[in-house]
C-alpha cells in the first residue's frame, strides 16, 4: 500500500495537491479539514465543538481527530490501493498515534511531502481563499493565529518523520502543475 502525508504551514496547499493525487495513484483522501468541516454543517456534537477552536485558528484536540481518522481507516483499508492524509498529523502525538494505528493494521507511512511556501504568499492565498469561499478561518486575525500555532505545534513533525528517513522537501510556491510534478518525482522515486 502507498501511505502518502501531505503536511505544510496552512494554505500551503494540501488539500489542493491532494485532488491531484488520488485519482493518479488511487488513493482514498483523508482530510482531516473536510472531515471536520462535514461535522461543523452537519451540526453533530463533534461539530459544535470543533467550531470553536476552528474559528480561532486553534487546532481541534488530537483525541477527536485521531478518533476519527481511526474509523476512517476501519472503513477503507481493506478496500483502497493506499490512503492520502492531507492535515493530518499535526501534532507529534496525532502522528504518534497514527503510527500505532496502521502498525496495528500491518500498514505504516511511505513517504511525507512537506510543502514549503513563504508566509507571506500564505496569507495572500488564504486571505483570496477568504473571499471565494468565505470560510470563516479565513480572516487575518485567524490566519495569523493558524500561523503561530503551527510554528508551535506542528512544523516539529517534521523532524519526526526526517528521523524515520520519510521525509521529502517540496518547494511549494509556482503554478500548480509544476507542484504536482515535483510531488510526483518524489513518489515514482
Ligand atoms: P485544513 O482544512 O487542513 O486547511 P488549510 O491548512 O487551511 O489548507 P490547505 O493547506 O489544504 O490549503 P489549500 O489547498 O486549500 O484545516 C482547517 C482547520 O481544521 C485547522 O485550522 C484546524 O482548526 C482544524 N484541523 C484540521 N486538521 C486538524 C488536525 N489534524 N488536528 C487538529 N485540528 C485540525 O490551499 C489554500 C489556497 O491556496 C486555496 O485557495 C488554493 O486555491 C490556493 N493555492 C493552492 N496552491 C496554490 C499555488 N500553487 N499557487 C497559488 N495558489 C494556490
Amino acid at each position: 500500500m502507498l501511505n502518502l502525508i501531505l503536511f505544510g504551514p496552512p494554505g500551503s496547499g494540501k488539500g489542493t495537491q491532494a485532488e491531484k493525487l488520488i485519482d493518479k495513484y488511487n488513493l482514498k483522501h483523508i482530510s482531516t479539514g473536510n472531515l471536520l468541516r462535514s461535522e461543523v454543517s452537519a451540526q453533530t456534537q463533534l461539530g459544535i465543538e470543533a467550531k470553536k477552536f476552528m474559528d480561532a485558528g486553534e487546532l481541534v484536540p488530537d483525541e477527536v481527530v485521531i478518533g476519527m481518522i481511526s474509523n476512517a481507516l476501519d472503513e477503507h483499508s481493506n478496500s483502497v490501493k493506499g490512503f492520502i492524509f492531507d492535515g493530518f498529523p499535526r501534532t507529534v502525538a496525532q502522528a504518534e498515534a497514527l503510527d500505532k494505528l496502521l502498525t496495528e493494521k500491518s500498514l505504516s507511512i511511505s513517504k511525507v511531502l512537506s510543502l514549503h511556501v513563504s508566509e507571506d504568499e500564505l496569507v495572500d492565498r488564504l486571505l483570496k481563499r477568504a473571499k471565494d469561499s468565505g470560510r470563516a478561518d479565513d480572516n487575518e486575525e485567524t490566519i495569523r493565529n493558524r500561523m503561530k500555532v503551527y510554528r508551535e505545534k506542528t512544523s516539529v513533525v517534521a523532524d519526526y518523520y526526517a528521523d524515520q528517513v520519510k521525509l521529502a522537501d517540496i518547494v511549494g510556491e509556482g503554478s500548480i502543475e509544476d507542484i504536482s510534478a515535483s510531488i510526483c518525482k518524489q513518489i515514482d522515486a
